[in-house]
């Protein structure tokens, strides 16, 4: 691995397609529903960046204050608004509304970062 095709790889080392937006998803390593919520953006393609947080119960704690007091791993962030865990994922993915997310969360960032809507 000399590195050479880190453009090509998301840092949890999936292809993935850019959708401008920010995925975070906090993990343990032994947690069925890490993976299942981590296959489920893989298979869609979006790119995400995990936080691996097995047994640090400091990061634990950071993650549940971002997460409005959810313990529970995983917690998924999209542009640093988070959306619960992998049913809650599942169910935006089920309803359509996982893409919408993700672009409308691209365009407003972008809008953003050009100066506002
Ligand atoms: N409904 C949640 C369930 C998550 C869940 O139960 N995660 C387990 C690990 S796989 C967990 O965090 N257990 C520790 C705890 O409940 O404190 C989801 O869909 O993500």
């Amino acid at each position: 691995m000399d590195g050479s095709r880190l453009t090509d790889v998301a840092e949890n080392g999936m292809t993935a397609r850019q959708s401008g937006a920010k995925v975070e998803i906090y993990t343990w390593m032994t947690c069925g529903y890490c993976l299942r919520a981590k296959r489920l953006l893989a298979d869609k393609d979006i790119t995400f960046i995990e936080h691996a947080i097995d047994g640090d119960e400091e990061a634990r704690r950071q993650m549940a204050q971002r997460a409005e007091g959810r313990t529970t791993v995983p917690q998924i962030f999209i542009n640093g608004q988070g959306i619960g865990g992998f049913l809650e994922l599942q169910h935006l993915e089920h309803e359509g509304h996982l893409e919408a997310m993700l672009s409308d969360q691209a365009r407003i960032k972008a809008a953003d970062d050009q100066g506002g809507l």
